[in-house]
C-alpha cells in the first residue's frame, strides 16, 4: 500500500445517505457557506467528480474542470501558508501513471546527464546525499486565465491553480556536486516526465520535458517528500524535479531524467507550449517560454465575487508572492484600485519562494465595494493593473482581474 497523505476525510466520515446529501451541500456551497457568508449563485463554478488517482482529496474545495484539471476554489483557501493536500490543484498534461510506480518508491531510477560522471541513480541512492525543505509557491502558467475577456483556450482556471507547498529532498547542486560538476557548455536544466507515452505517435509531441536556464540550479531539488509524506502520485510521486520561481510545467512530475543540455528541449511542450505569442496568435520557438513568476497577489476572503456579506467589521485576507523575489509589502483597496492601504503580512515567512498570508481590518458599510490586492516584491517590482494579453493566457497578475465584487448589506 502506498502511504496516503492526511488531509481532511469529508468523504469518509460522511457515510450514509443523509450524509451524502450533506456532503452535496458542503460540495455546492464550499467552506464559505460555513462562515455565515452567502455565496453568489454559480459563484462555486461547475464541477465534476474527481478522478480515482485524487479521489482522496476534499471535493468541497476543489473545481474539477477535467480529470486532469482540478483547481482549489477561492473560498476554501484558508489563512495557513501551506495549502493542505486536499485542497491543492493538479494539472496533467498527460494522463497520470499508474500507481504502481509508487509500489517500491526506494527503487525509482533517475539518469543524470550532461555531467563529468553521468548515471543512473536511484532515489533510495539520492536520499543518502542529502536532505533540504524549501517552501515554494506551484502555480501553473494559466492561472487566472478566465479573466482574460478573450476566453484562451486551455483550462479557465480562476485563482487555484496554485499552492504554496513544502518540498522535502536533495538540492540538486548537490547531486551535481557528487558526479563532477556540469559539463562545459550547458546552458539548460532539462527535465524528462516519466509518464508512459501513448503508442503509435511522435514522442515528442506528448512528452512533458522542459528545459530552464541551467541557473536554475541554484535553487531546484530533487523532492520525495511533500508537506511531509511520501509525494502522492498526483502530485509526481516518487520524484519530482521542483524549480522554485518557476512556473508549474517546470517543476517535472515523476521525474525519469535530468539533463543539463546545450539546448532547450525539442519537445513540442517546449517549442510550441507555454510560449507567449500575440493574442490570435500560435506558439513557436521564436517567442518567450513562460518560466519565472513576478509579483502578483488575490484577495482570497471575506466571500469572493459577488458574495452579499453583512456590514460588519472584516478581516480581509490573501496571498502574495513575488516569483523570485520575496514579497516586500501588499495595499488593499476598497474602491477597485483608487485609493490604497497598507496590508499586514501575517504568519511565518518561508522565504523568498513561498507566499505570503495578508491581512487588512476594515470596516465595510452597507454598499458595493471591489476589493483589490497589490503586491510589490523586493526589488520594487509593482503588480500591474492589467494583464499582458498573450494567446495562452499565461502569466496573469493583473491586480484589477483579481479584484471581488462584494454587496454589503
Ligand atoms: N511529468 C509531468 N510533470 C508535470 C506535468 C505533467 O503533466 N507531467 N504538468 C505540469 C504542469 S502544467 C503543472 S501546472 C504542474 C502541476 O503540478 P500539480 O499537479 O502537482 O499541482 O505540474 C507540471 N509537471
Ligand atoms: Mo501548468
Amino acid at each position: 500500500m502506498s502511504p496516503q497523505p492526511v488531509l481532511l476525510p469529508r468523504r469518509h466520515w460522511l457515510a450514509g445517505s443523509g450524509a451524502a446529501l450533506a456532503a452535496a451541500a458542503l460540495a455546492r456551497t464550499g467552506p464559505a457557506a460555513a462562515a455565515g457568508e452567502t455565496p453568489a449563485p454559480g459563484a462555486a463554478g461547475a464541477t465534476k467528480p474527481l478522478p480515482a488517482y485524487a479521489a482522496w482529496k476534499d471535493p468541497s474545495s476543489l473545481i474539477v474542470h477535467s480529470s486532469n484539471t482540478i483547481e482549489t476554489r477561492r473560498s476554501a483557501f484558508g489563512t495557513g501558508v501551506i495549502t493542505p493536500f486536499g485542497q491543492l490543484y493538479v494539472r496533467n498534461n498527460l494522463p497520470a501513471p499508474d500507481a504502481s510506480i509508487l509500489a517500491e518508491r526506494d527503487a525509482w531510477q533517475i539518469s543524470i546527464e550532461g555531467v563529468k560522471n553521468p548515471r543512473q541513480l536511484t532515489l533510495g541512492e539520492l536520499k543518502r546525499m542529502g536532505i533540504e525543505t524549501t517552501a515554494m509557491v506551484l502555480q501553473c502558467s494559466g492561472n487566472g486565465r478566465s479573466y482574460f475577456p478573450d476566453k484562451p483556450g486551455g483550462t479557465p482556471w480562476q485563482v487555484g491553480a496554485a499552492g504554496c507547498v513544502l518540498w522535502s529532498g536533495v538540492p540538486v547542486r548537490w547531486v551535481v556536486d557528487a558526479l563532477g560538476g556540469v559539463d562545459p557548455g550547458m546552458a539548460y536544466l532539462t527535465g524528462t516526465g516519466g509518464e508512459k507515452l501513448p503508442d503509435g505517435i511522435d514522442p515528442k509531441s506528448v512528452i512533458v520535458e522542459r528545459s530552464v536556464p541551467a541557473s536554475a540550479m541554484a535553487d531546484a531539488m530533487l523532492a520525495w517528500e511533500m508537506n511531509g509524506v511520501p509525494i502522492p502520485l498526483a502530485h509526481g510521486g516518487p520524484l519530482r524535479l521542483v524549480v522554485p520561481g518557476y512556473t508549474g510545467v517546470n517543476s517535472v512530475k515523476y521525474v525519469k531524467r535530468l539533463a543539463f543540455t546545450a539546448r532547450e528541449s525539442d519537445a513540442r511542450i517546449m517549442t510550441h507550449g507555454y510560449r507567449l505569442s500575440p493574442p490570435g496568435g500560435k506558439g513557436d520557438p521564436s517567442q518567450p517560454s513562460v518560466q519565472e513568476m513576478s509579483v502578483k497577489s488575490w484577495i482570497n476572503g471575506p466571500g469572493t465575487d459577488g458574495t452579499r456579506l453583512k456590514a460588519a467589521d472584516v478581516q480581509i485576507h490573501g496571498v502574495a508572492f513575488g516569483g523570485m523575489h520575496a514579497v516586500a509589502k501588499v495595499e488593499v483597496s476598497l474602491d477597485a484600485g483608487k485609493t490604497w492601504q497598507l496590508a499586514r503580512l501575517a504568519g511565518p515567512d518561508l522565504g523568498r519562494f513561498a507566499w505570503r498570508q495578508f491581512v487588512f481590518a476594515a470596516r465595510l458599510p452597507a454598499g458595493q465595494f471591489t476589493l483589490a490586492s497589490r503586491a510589490t516584491d523586493a526589488v520594487g517590482n509593482v503588480q500591474p493593473e492589467q494583464r499582458m494579453e498573450n494567446a495562452g493566457g499565461y502569466n496573469n497578475t493583473s491586480w484589477a482581474d483579481h479584484a471581488v465584487k462584494v454587496s454589503v448589506a
